[in-house]
């Protein structure tokens, strides 16, 4: 029994001629903004991608295939279902073995690359610690995943609805690499600084290509997480937002919201309580987050090359 691998046929291409690759995750699609801004972002993030010369792959489950690259068909009905499952490293085997269908996380896509020997990623929020965590045990499965799995992950920092130092401790613990890129500060997601400093610094896509190299070449498991921060531009004030949030974790609370919904629903409440202000800073960040993967990607072709 072999395991249902589907290329797209852009993607099989750049397989065939080595040309650098950048896999994109489908959860945020599904649960992590509404429809159609999701399936317009999610072409738009394809678009940057190839203008950035890396060829980009959308990972999906489809009737129990693992879908690394999706057509625009595909797309838009996964941007329009309703209900369709979240995998993560837990799920992810059980939906194949079903034939069912779903958007792979940040965890999961990072499984599906690898195994299709695609090494950079980018999104726009990993899962972390949430708030509270002390009483619920929520924390993501992502942050395991970056211990275990060779994929450099390009984020925007840790959103506010996380427990970000609580986060940046865990990540510590499991040996994760916290690249910020270009600063010295760890960025906050719809804000470029935060209080905290970054564990490390690069402004190259270089240097964290090498980084990733050399990592694999040590034998160590696990990839890197790439703090992008947001355009100065896009950015919101943490200060406007936190309010916000606050009220979105508490409704979460009292409405008994647990487990794998409380992200999907939070994210959810902040773009219906900023009137979709941070729906459009959360796509110009991933957009930024799409050119710099891009980069990394190529750098780690270049290498590969030499070696
Ligand atoms: N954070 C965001 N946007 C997202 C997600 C997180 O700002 O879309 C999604 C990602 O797919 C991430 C997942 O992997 O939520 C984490 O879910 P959980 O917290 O249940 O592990
Ligand atoms: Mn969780």
């Amino acid at each position: 029994m072999s395991l249902p691998l589907r290329f797209s046929p852009e993607v099989e291409e750049a397989r065939e001629g080595g040309l650098p690759i950048v896999a994109l995750e489908s959860t945020i699609i599904t649960h992590g903004m509404p429809y159609p801004q999701n399936v317009e972002t999610a072409m738009l993030v394809e678009q940057t991608v190839r203008d950035m010369g890396a060829v980009p792959a959308t990972i999906a489950v489809i009737a129990g295939a693992i879908h690394i690259g999706l057509s625009e068909s595909e797309l838009t009905a996964l941007g329009q279902a309703q209900s369709v499952a979240k995998l993560s490293r837990a799920d992810l085997a059980a939906c194949v073995a079903t034939g069912g269908t779903g958007a792979t996380t940040v965890a999961a896509t990072m499984i599906a690359a690898r195994l299709a020997g695609i090494e950079v990623f980018a999104t726009g929020g990993v899962g972390g610690v949430h708030r509270g965590a002390e009483r619920s045990f929520d924390v993501s499965a992502d942050l395991q995943e970056l211990a275990q799995t060779a994929v450099t992950v390009v984020a925007a920092g840790a959103k506010a609805i996380l427990d970000v130092p609580k986060t940046l401790e865990v990540l510590e613990t499991l040996g994760v690499p916290v690249i910020a890129y270009g600063q010295d500060s760890f960025p906050a997601f719809w804000s470029r600084e935060s209080d905290l400093a970054a564990p490390l610094r690069m402004d190259g896509a270089g240097d964290i290509a090498a980084a990733h190299v050399i990592r694999g070449r040590m034998g160590l498991p696990g990839g890197q997480l790439i703090a992008n921060p947001i355009p100065r531009d896009e950015e919101i004030p943490a200060a406007e937002l936190s309010p916000i949030i606050a009220q979105a974790v508490q409704e979460a609370e009292a409405q008994g919201i647990g487990a794998k919904s409380v992200t999907p629903f939070l994210l959810a409440r902040i773009f219906e309580l900023t009137e979709g202000q941070s729906l459009r800073a959360n796509i110009a960040l991933v957009l930024n987050n799409a050119r710099l993967a891009s980069e990394i990607a190529r750098e780690i072709s270049a290498l590969r090359r030499q070696s």
